[in-house]
Order: C-alpha cells, then sequence, then structure tokens
C-alpha cells in the first residue's frame, strides 16, 4: 500500500500517438531481357499500438506524473520482391487495477480495466500502405502506384484510478475511520486526534471466519466536500466500487452531534453524483467507550430505527462491538449488489471518425466543391500522386464512388476547385 506521506497520485493525463504505418513501396522485377518486369513492391509495415495494461503490482498513477508521453514506433516501408516492412514498435502504459480511461477531448469512458493482466488498445497504428503489387490490373499491368502508410490514432487520455475495494469507510475527519482500519486489519494508517490526518486512502485486509474483504479508508469529509472543500470530495471516487459502506459516526458529541454529523455526511454522499446515497451503508457509531458516547447511543440508535437502519456501537479504540460490525458487514455484502461500472463507448477509439453512408458534396464560401468521405479522404491523403498512374487510379475512383457523376451535376466546370481532405485540385472534365 501506497506509503500515507507519499505524493499519491490517483489521476493523470498522458499523451499518445500510435505509430504510422510504412509507406508501399513502387518497384518492378528485374529480369534478364526485360526492362520493366512485373511490379513487386511490397507493403509498409503497420504502425505499433499504444497499450495500457493492469497491473497487480501498482497502487496509484504516481509514475505517470514523470513519464507522460506513450509513442509507438512507425512501421517500416515496404521493399522489392514484395518484402513487407517492420511492424512498428508498440507503447505500452502501466496502471493500477480500478483505473478508467477516459478520452480527454470527449470525456467519454474508453477503458475500465479491472482485471489483472488486462490490455487494451487505446491507439492504433496506422496501416501500413500498399505497394504497388497489390495494384496490378487488367488496366494497370505495371502500375507505378504506391499507398503512404496511415497516420496512427493520436491524443490525450485521463486516467482516474477507483479503487477497488469491498467495503469503503465514509464519515466526518476524526470520526476514528483510520482508528477502525487498524483495528479491522493490518493495515497501519496513521491515526491522529486531529482532522485530515488521514491524505490518501489506505486499503486493508480483513481476514474474517471463511473469508477477506479489502477496506479502503478514505480521508474525512466535511460540508461542501463535494463542491470542494476539504479534502474529501476528491477521494470518493475511491469509493464508488465498494459495494458496501460502513459510515463511521463519532458517537461523543464532543465535536458535533452525532445525528448532525450523519446527516451532513449523507449529504455530501449524495451530492457527489455516483449513486453513493443508495449504496448498502452501515452505522458504525464509534467511541462508545466514552461516556458521552454512551449517553447518546439509545436516542441516535432510536432515530436510525425509525429511518429503517440498525446502528452498530463500536470501539475502535477497545474492540468493542467489532466483531458485530464484521458480521454485520458480511451480511451485507452477501445480498449487496454489484454497483455499476463505468461503461465504456462503442466504439472505444480516441476521437472517432465520422462515418458518412454515401459521399457527401457541398461548396464552400469561395466557390470550392468539398467531398466529404472517410475512404476517398483517406486515399487522397495516402496516394503519391506523382505519377500518372496513380492520378489515372484516382481519378477512376472518383468515377466508380459517383463523386464525378454528381460533380458534373453540381454544376463544376473545368478549371473549378475541388477539395478532397488535404487535397486541393483544379476539376477536369476529363481526369484531373
Ligand atoms: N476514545 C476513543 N477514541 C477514538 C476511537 N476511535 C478513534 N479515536 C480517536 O479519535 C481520533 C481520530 O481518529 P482517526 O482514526 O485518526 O480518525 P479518522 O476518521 O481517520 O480521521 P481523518 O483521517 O482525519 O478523517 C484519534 O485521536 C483516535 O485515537 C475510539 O473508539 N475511542
Ligand atoms: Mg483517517
Amino acid at each position: 500500500m501506497p506509503d500515507s506521506t507519499a505524493n499519491f497520485f490517483d489521476q493523470a493525463r498522458v499523451y499518445v500517438r500510435a505509430g504510422r504505418g510504412g509507406d508501399g513501396a513502387a518497384s518492378f522485377r528485374r529480369e534478364k531481357h526485360v526492362p520493366l518486369g512485373g511490379p513487386d513492391g511490397g507493403d509498409g509495415g503497420r504502425g505499433g499500438d499504444v497499450l495500457i495494461r493492469a497491473r497487480e503490482n501498482l497502487h496509484a498513477l504516481t509514475h505517470l506524473q514523470y513519464r507522460h508521453r506513450f509513442i509507438a514506433g512507425n512501421g517500416a516501408p515496404g521493399q522489392r520482391s514484395l518484402r513487407q516492412g517492420r511492424d512498428g514498435k508498440p507503447a505500452a502504459i502501466d496502471v493500477p487495477l480500478g483505473t478508467v480511461v477516459y478520452d480527454d477531448a470527449t470525456s467519454q469512458v474508453l477503458h475500465d480495466l479491472v482485471e489483472v493482466g488486462q490490455v487494451e488498445v487505446v491507439a492504433h497504428g496506422g496501416q501500413g500502405g500498399r505497394g504497388n503489387a497489390r495494384f496490378k490490373s487488367s488496366r494497370f499491368t505495371a502500375p507505378d502506384i504506391a499507398l503512404r502508410g496511415a497516420d496512427g490514432d493520436e491524443g490525450h487520455l485521463r486516467l482516474e484510478l477507483e479503487l477497488i475495494a469491498d467495503v469503503g469507510l465514509v464519515g466526518a475527519p476524526n470520526a476514528g475511520k483510520s482508528s477502525l482500519l487498524t483495528r479491522l486489519s493490518d493495515a497501519r494508517p496513521k491515526v491522529a486526534p486531529y482532522p485530515f490526518t488521514t491524505l490518501q486512502p489506505v486499503l486493508g485486509v480483513v481476514v474474517a471466519s471463511d473469508t477477506h474483504l479489502v477496506v479502503a479508508d478514505l480521508p474525512g469529509l466535511i460540508e461542501g466536500a463535494s463542491e470542494g472543500a476539504g479534502l474529501g470530495a476528491q477521494f470518493l471516487r475511491h469509493a464508488r466500487r465498494s459495494r458496501v459502506l460502513i459510515h463511521v459516526v463519532d458517537g461523543s458529541g464532543l465535536e458535533r452531534p452525532p445525528l448532525e454529523a450523519l446527516d451532513a455526511i449523507d449529504h455530501e454522499l449524495a451530492s457527489h453524483g455516483a449513486g453513493l446515497e443508495s449504496r448498502p451503508q452501515i452505522v458504525a457509531f464509534n467511541k462508545i467507550d466514552l461516556a458521552e458516547s454512551r449517553a447518546g447511543w439509545s436516542d441516535f440508535a432510536a432515530e436510525c430505527r425509525t429511518r429503517g437502519s440498525e446502528p452498530v456501537a463500536v470501539s475502535a479504540a477497545t474492540g468493542d462491538g467489532i466483531a458485530t460490525l464484521i458480521q454485520r458487514t458480511l451480511g451485507t455484502l452477501a445480498e449487496a449488489p454489484e454497483p455499476a461500472r463505468p461503461q465504456p463507448t462503442a466504439p472505444p477509439v480516441l476521437r472517432p471518425e465520422p462515418v458518412h453512408d454515401a459521399p457527401r458534396l457541398f461548396r464552400r464560401a469561395d466557390g470550392a466543391y468539398v467531398i466529404r468521405d472517410p475512404v476517398l479522404e483517406r486515399l487522397a491523403r495516402q496516394l503519391k500522386l506523382d505519377t500518372p498512374d496513380a492520378v489515372d487510379y484516382f481519378q477512376r475512383r472518383l468515377d466508380r464512388s459517383g463523386v464525378t457523376a454528381r460533380l458534373e451535376k453540381a454544376g463544376a466546370e473545368p478549371g473549378d476547385t475541388v477539395v478532397i481532405g488535404e487535397l486541393e485540385f483544379e476539376w477536369e472534365a476529363e481526369g484531373l
């Protein structure tokens, strides 16, 4: 577990860039007596992916404060004799279990890593460009046509750790949450007679009868926490995966009447916005070893019962009531549903490309004809239009997709500008 004095980072922003595909080759077999043999240019290699991997031995995102760029290798160009270029080397981001991956630009969930060894692709490498051997046809017997490799996905990811625990300890500062975790488990969080002793979540393993539970001790919550007061709100994220909450209340009332404290914290849970208010909750009325607590217990318990819940009186100091608390926790856990997990969008990719059914055509303010079509835009980006064959091939693709006919119908005349993605060219009635 992280040391409670070290900096604990449970959020990180990283830049990822997958590799570019290698360019396809345009080459021709050299044969005796044949000046120009058949096309034998190989395809470029695929760009490397950027992967994210869940690691059991990691417990925070601290390492990503120092390294926050993950760039995969580019694919190598294709070569003569139909040799394909080597694929680019992948890059991998290691994260702890419980990490949620967001597209930083859209805030959409891409992945939720909760399985040991789970690996997901966060940025896909670009496809290798096709070599000229692939363009051979009856029309192009010796095609001088090759495609550049495609760019890999690129963007920023936001990573947020949501600790995986069965039970979350919530409550006001000084209520005795850390003392309780110390009593319940072998964890040794810092305990002190002042508020905000716990500055980061601490996990403890509770061994009970024939099972064991993971319990998360969270920093104390105060009123206004959900609006950013105190420390607690940002850590409530770590209670989201807990199936049961133990709400610890300082029964002594020395700092605040226990019922008031209970209601204030419940209000903050509800304001958090992840359904924490409806999570099964056990109220632990702590410090029952103190005379003040014993004096207030029956009124407190009576009020809880009228609200339909049965609190447990405990003392983290003496161990009173702890066995009962553990039994209640096990019983509640047995019936508690699995909390909703972050749901990845489909497909889980950075900045998904817009999908158009048919090519769209419109006119720009300056009169240029703009063609919107992912397939043609990709072709325009990748095709090296520096040979007559390539220009001819592109023209045929425009004809086949129906774009030529639509341009003519729309009134395009020779000399007009046509735009496809980053490519701009002058329209000619017969070809480019
Ligand atoms: N008498 C008595 N004192 C307790 C008991 N439980 C905790 N305390 C004391 O209450 C104070 C706060 O305890 P912590 O366990 O640090 O409280 P916490 O809820 O973790 O506080 P934060 O981390 O600040 O939110 C310490 O001085 C503890 O010794 C108890 O059962 N009886
Ligand atoms: Mg504490």
